[in-house]
């Protein structure tokens, strides 16, 4: 066991989850080894405990996953499980902690940042409820990082990550176990997967499923070709890429390009969906029909009860701030609670903890449920058809129909990236001085109801997250907020989030952005979005 004299960097504050930096700063010496040890110094209790370890397969993986054992295995954990290739998607990780009691696990992923030699790395860790680390342990973790001067590690050859089986590293036994099957046996139990095949099998319902060239591939051809005999060719972009094949392993309307040619196209299948880089975000589709996450939630949560898994019915459900408030709608019919946390799956651990929700989910393509503690795509894809394959109807028929029992929250977000940081943060301060004089003020048809800076006490251990979002309430109950992404890793990323609400029927089909046009410019003439930033157009609009 080699003890290494290291110094600390000063940039490993963990962001809306964990640490995503440029594949080029981890490769710095000692820069990944600095953040793991800072992790195992700020837990307590793990010697001899189990750890799980994987990722989403992207460039540096392997190299990062053989730094992570060699350390674990000097600081003492007794046990150590890892996917085969280095391969585990999140919500894998999620359910193998929790399955096998393990005291944590580190997951190697920047989610749907691009990956390569020049695209981005990232790394966090997950408690033994199998969810992200809570604000208190990443505090603690960047504290820790601010101050490290040794870390430990073994002096061993390379384990080998492609033979599923045992192996040793020093006293710690390491295990290679498959990446899929046991994510796979979760699903079944939570899902009709005899309905589901037969519905996939008769012919007539076609489904396209896309992982990106990203960690869904092999989970997704196991489960939906092997498991489920849907046609061969059923899953595209299913090899899993150290570059994700030069795209950006982000399933929305942008970034899944291949998939949304397909399914707005002639002839196009009746369902598709995609997953992105480690396989926590979601995107459902019908024929040339998008689902926003949000409505995706709501749909979910009324359907539940069509769904062997959740047939019992709903404890509570919950969704991030910015989320649009359609899931409320649901939560109020079924007369159970909707909690409203800030942005980051770990807001929801302590309320799946208690007991208090069921489901929940997040506008940024992320929906979840119980049986993990992270979000998950491919059980997202499996509940939508298993409702699909329970209704016998057209996915666009089944959103309208929610649309028409609970009227339509209009969403849309409007995303600056790459924006000067310094720029970005100017923008939100301003906004920030003018929050106590918006109320009342009217804008063209729309007067402030209300405008703060979203706090969230927890609950469940009373813990308070403040300046989690600017938010600007309508009298109507139409509401824009702005907030800097959390996950970026090049300059800051502002989002603007615009929803309104329509109950007139006859109005469901416009297009949402043009019922959210006048808030649109609402937005920019109170953020001052082009003066600040200079930018004219999102470069994303979801
Ligand atoms: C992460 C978090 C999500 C969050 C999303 C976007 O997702 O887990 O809770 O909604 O980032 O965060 P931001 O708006 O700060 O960029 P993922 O899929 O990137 O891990």
């Amino acid at each position: 066991m080699q003890t290494v004299l290291t110094q600390p960097f000063s940039d490993q504050k963990p962001g809306t989850s964990g640490l995503r930096k440029q594949v080029t700063t981890f490769q710095q010496p000692h820069y990944l080894q600095n953040f793991v040890q800072a992790i195992f110094d700020s837990l307590e209790g793990y010697q001899g405990q189990t750890l799980v370890v994987g990722g989403d397969g992207r460039y540096y993986n392997r190299e990062a996953i053989q730094i992570i054992l060699k350390m674990a295995a000097a600081n003492g954990f007794g046990r150590i499980l890892v996917g085969q290739g280095g391969i585990l998607s999140t919500p894998a990780v999620s359910g193998i902690i929790r399955k096998y009691q393990a005291f944590g696990g580190i997951i190697l992923s920047a989610s749907h940042n691009p990956g390569g030699p020049d695209g981005d790395f990232g790394i966090k860790y997950n408690t033994s409820n199998g969810g992200p680390a809570p604000e208190k342990v990443t505090s603690a973790i960047f504290e820790r990082s601010k101050v490290i001067d040794e870390y430990k590690i073994l002096e061993a050859s390379d384990v080998d990550l492609d033979r599923i089986g045992p192996s040793t590293l020093g006293n710690t036994r390491v295990e290679v176990v498959d990446s899929v099957t046991d994510y796979a046996a979760l699903m079944e139990s939570l899902f009709d997967f005899d309905q589901i095949q037969q519905f996939l099998t008769r012919g007539d319902f076609r489904i396209c499923i896309d992982p990106l060239h990203a960690v869904t591939g092999p989970y997704a051809t196991a489960i939906f070709e092997r498991r489920l005999n849907a046609p061969a060719g059923t899953v595209q972009n299913g090899i899993p890429l150290e570059d994700f094949g030069g795209g950006h392993p982000d399933p929305n309307l942008v970034y899944a390009k291949d998939l949304v040619k397909i399914m707005f196209g002639d002839n196009a299948p009746d369902f598709g969906a995609a997953s992105d880089g480690d396989g926590d975000r979601n995107m459902i589709l019908g024929r040339n029909f998008f689902v926003t996450p949000s409505d995706s939630l709501a749909i979910l949560a009324a359907n539940a009860t069509l769904v062997p898994g959740y047939r019992q019915g709903l404890a509570g459900i919950a969704r991030s701030m910015p989320t649009s408030q359609a899931p409320d709608r649901v939560a109020e019919k079924l007369g159970i609670d909707c909690y409203e946390t800030p942005t980051g799956w770990k807001f929801f651990g302590n309320l799946l903890d208690a007991g208090k929700i069921t489901l929940c989910g997040e506008e940024s393509f992320g929906t979840g449920s119980n049986h993990v503690r992270e979000k998950d795509g491919l059980w997202a894809v499996l509940f939508w058809l298993n409702i699909l394959a329970v209704r016998q109807q057209s996915v666009e028929t089944i959103v309208k129909e929610h649309w028409a029992t609970y009227g339509r929250n209009v969403y849309s977000r409007h995303d600056y990236e790459g924006v000067d940081s310094d720029r970005a943060h100017d923008l939100i301060t301003t906004l920030r001085g003018q929050l106590s004089t918006l109320p009342g003020q009217t804008f063209g048809a729309y007067t402030v109801g209300y405008s703060d800076d979203f706090s969230y006490t927890d609950p469940v251990d009373g813990s308070v997250a403040s300046q989690q979002g600017v938010r600007i309430g309508f009298q109507d109950g139409s509401r824009i907020v702005f907030r800097l992404s959390g996950t970026g890793t090049q300059g800051a990323t502002l989002r603007v989030y615009l929803e309104s609400y329509e109950a007139d029927s006859s109005k469901h089909d416009q297009d949402p952005q043009v019922a959210l046009g006048d808030l649109i410019q609402l937005a920019d003439s109170l953020a001052q979005i082009t003066a600040k930033t200079g930018r004219t157009t999102p470069t994303v609009i979801t």
